[in-house]
């Protein structure tokens, strides 16, 4: 089969190596949005056409393949892609399928959005005690490879049904007596009759890579991954700034959350004040910022962090 787009990689060869590295992202749905987000935090800018299947970055050497979530596994695992974003819920499904194909794939980076659970649930009728309450019954579910791992560890002979989507229906049809399905907030559990009785796996976005061979290539992730990472701390760090008796130094240090060498300097004019900058690798909340007040702390100001490399 020709090659018709000759930027993409043919499968036939995809080994083939332009110098530039593949990462894989979902094409449209519920991690799209944030998997662009942060490549372009990190700096890396990307064409705007993102209904074709390939979309370059013209500051960094990257190209970006939008595909479903499903298929990304399959990008890495062939080499067409050495990197991607996708569910842990996914790639966990993969591996439960095939060890083999899937075993060249590792999980780098958690990337906090994206978080679900993937869960057991039964019609609000459904006597359940525990996951035993299940043996003998049916179960559907887009997941058959954690499931029946799950089942299996436990003892429990169920028989899955594999459903593609609408998991949720299929008590009400009469298609399975349980459903195993992701759930984030669980409104479509309730809205449905279904009550969430056991989880299976908490998941989440994750940055996940192949075993990079290409020298070349493998440096370009190195950077890529320095810049993610930059962007995750920054993202979950932010910089305080306050003023502090000196008396009250000490107490006010030990609140001060997640940062453990702040700068203190003179305030003009106060030989008894301070003033007290600081990176807090973690949400200030407003209980904290209330001790750091009851503290003696005043002009408390909490700001983001755009970037941060150490
Ligand atoms: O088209 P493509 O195949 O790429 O996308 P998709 O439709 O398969 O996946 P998509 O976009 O729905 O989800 C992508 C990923 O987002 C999943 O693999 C999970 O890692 C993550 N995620 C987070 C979720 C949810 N939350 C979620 N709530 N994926 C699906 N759901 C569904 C769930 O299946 C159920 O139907 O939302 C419903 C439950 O939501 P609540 O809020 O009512 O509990
Ligand atoms: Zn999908």
């Amino acid at each position: 089969m020709p090659n018709i787009n000759p930027t993409i990689p043919h499968p036939a060869n995809p080994m083939a190596n332009d110098g530039r590295l593949k990462i894989a992202l979902q094409k449209s749905g519920r991690l799209s949005e944030m998997s662009f987000r942060l490549l372009e935090k990190a700096g890396i800018s990307l064409t705007k056409s993102r209904d074709q299947l390939l979309c370059k970055a013209h500051n960094f050497p990257l190209d970006v393949f939008l595909v479903r979530d499903d298929d990304i596994p399959a990008f890495l695992a062939t080499n067409v892609c050495q990197v991607g974003i996708l569910g842990q819920n996914v790639l966990l499904e993969k591996k439960a399928l095939s060890a083999k194909k899937y075993g060249v794939l590792d999980e780098v980076l958690t990337l906090a959005f994206g978080r679900c659970r993937l869960s057991i649930a039964t019609p609000t009728g459904f006597s359940y005690e525990n996951i035993s309450s299940l043996n003998g019954k049916t179960i559907a579910t887009s997941y058959r490879g954690l499931l029946a791992a799950y089942l299996q560890e436990r003892g429990v002979d169920a028989e899955i049904v594999t459903m593609e989507g609408a998991v949720e229906v299929a008590p009400r049809t009469h298609l399975a007596e349980a459903i195993c399905d992701l759930v984030s907030t669980g409104n479509t559990l309730v809205s449905n009759g279904l009550k969430e009785q056991d989880t299976i796996l908490q998941s989440q976005a994750v940055l996940i890579k192949n075993r990079i061979k290409d020298q070349d290539l493998k440096v370009i992730y190195e950077k890529m991954l320095s810049r993610i990472r930059a962007v995750l701390r920054a993202d979950n760090s932010r910089y305080i700034m306050l003023n502090s008796p000196i008396a009250a130094l000490d107490a006010i240090k030990a609140v001060l959350p997640g940062s453990s060498s702040p700068t203190v300097m003179p305030l003009q004019g106060r030989e008894d004040m301070v003033a007290i900058h600081a990176v807090c690798e973690e949400e200030v909340f407003w209980p904290t910022m209330e001790e750091l007040q009851r503290s003696g702390a005043s002009s408390i100001l909490v700001v983001p962090i755009e970037k941060m490399l150490n």
